[in-house]
């Protein structure tokens, strides 16, 4: 569905990354684990990210991040549900500001979804304050409440592309492309405070190789030329 979604970006291409990045496999201690990932770059944004990852019998994860390119006014899509054989544990969806607000356009939408009254409401950690106010964090807690879940995730996407579709570009050494620049930095910063995904990581393969994948797959700050382009 995000993959989907993902694919109608104008000017999207896959992006180049190193085969050992896209199939990961392994084992640890008897555990199998395999994470399959999807790269590409649109017009408006520098890395579409969509991960799925498999964690013996213990968790089962789709995470995904449309990084945008800071010169255009585009909130960061991210996603995480965290699977366990008791059910969706952590369901996560939001459009995240890269300036003290949202764009008009992207809030009205929003403002517009009919939000389900979910029963297990989640607190969010101390780093989440990257995320907005329409921020959905919750434990689903029957097949229903995973589909309005899903449904919720679609709605996300849906604003986000057709608000992409109309942008046009800032020039990349203005102010507002470089408080955009600082803000999606800011982001990368906070999300890897998240020592959960750090302690998976690390448990099944090693906490070297959870700092690295971390580091330059799921939350690379993005250098300063690529709000050039
Ligand atoms: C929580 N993320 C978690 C949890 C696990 C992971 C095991 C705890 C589940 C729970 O509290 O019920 C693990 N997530 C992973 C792993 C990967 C992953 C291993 O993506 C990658 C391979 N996390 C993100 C993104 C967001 C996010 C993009 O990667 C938000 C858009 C949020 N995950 C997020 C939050 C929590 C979480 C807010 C709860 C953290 C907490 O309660 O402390």
């Amino acid at each position: 569905m995000i993959s989907q979604r993902a694919k109608g970006l104008t000017g999207v291409k896959s992006l180049e990354m190193a085969p050992e990045l896209i199939n990961i496999y392994g084992n640890t201690a008897g555990n199998d684990f395999h994470i399959t990932n999807e790269f590409f770059e649109s017009r408006g944004f520098r890395k579409l990210h969509i991960e799925k990852a498999l964690f013996g019998s213990s968790f089962e994860i789709l995470h995904s991040v449309f990084f945008p390119k800071p010169i255009f006014d585009l909130p960061i899509f991210g996603v995480d549900l965290v699977s366990t054989p008791k059910g969706i544990s952590a369901a996560i969806v939001d459009l995240s500001p890269v300036r003290k607000k949202l764009p008009a356009f992207v809030e009205n939408e929003l403002k517009k979804i009919k939000l389900p009254s979910f029963k297990k409401v989640r607190q969010l950690p101390e780093w989440g304050n990257i995320f907005s106010p329409y921020v959905q964090f919750i434990t689903p807690i029957d097949s229903k409440e995973n589909e309005l879940f899903f449904d919720l995730i679609d709605d996300f996407l849906e604003i986000l592309i057709n608000y992409s579709t109309s942008i046009t570009p800032d020039p990349p050494d203005s102010e507002i492309s470089i408080e955009r620049y600082e803000a999606q930095r800011y982001y990368c910063l906070q999300q890897k405070r998240n020592d959960k995904t750090r302690n998976v990581l690390a448990e099944t393969y090693s906490p070297a190789w959870a700092d690295e994948y971390i580091e330059m797959v799921l939350f690379d700050c993005p250098f300063p030329y690529e709000i050039k382009n």
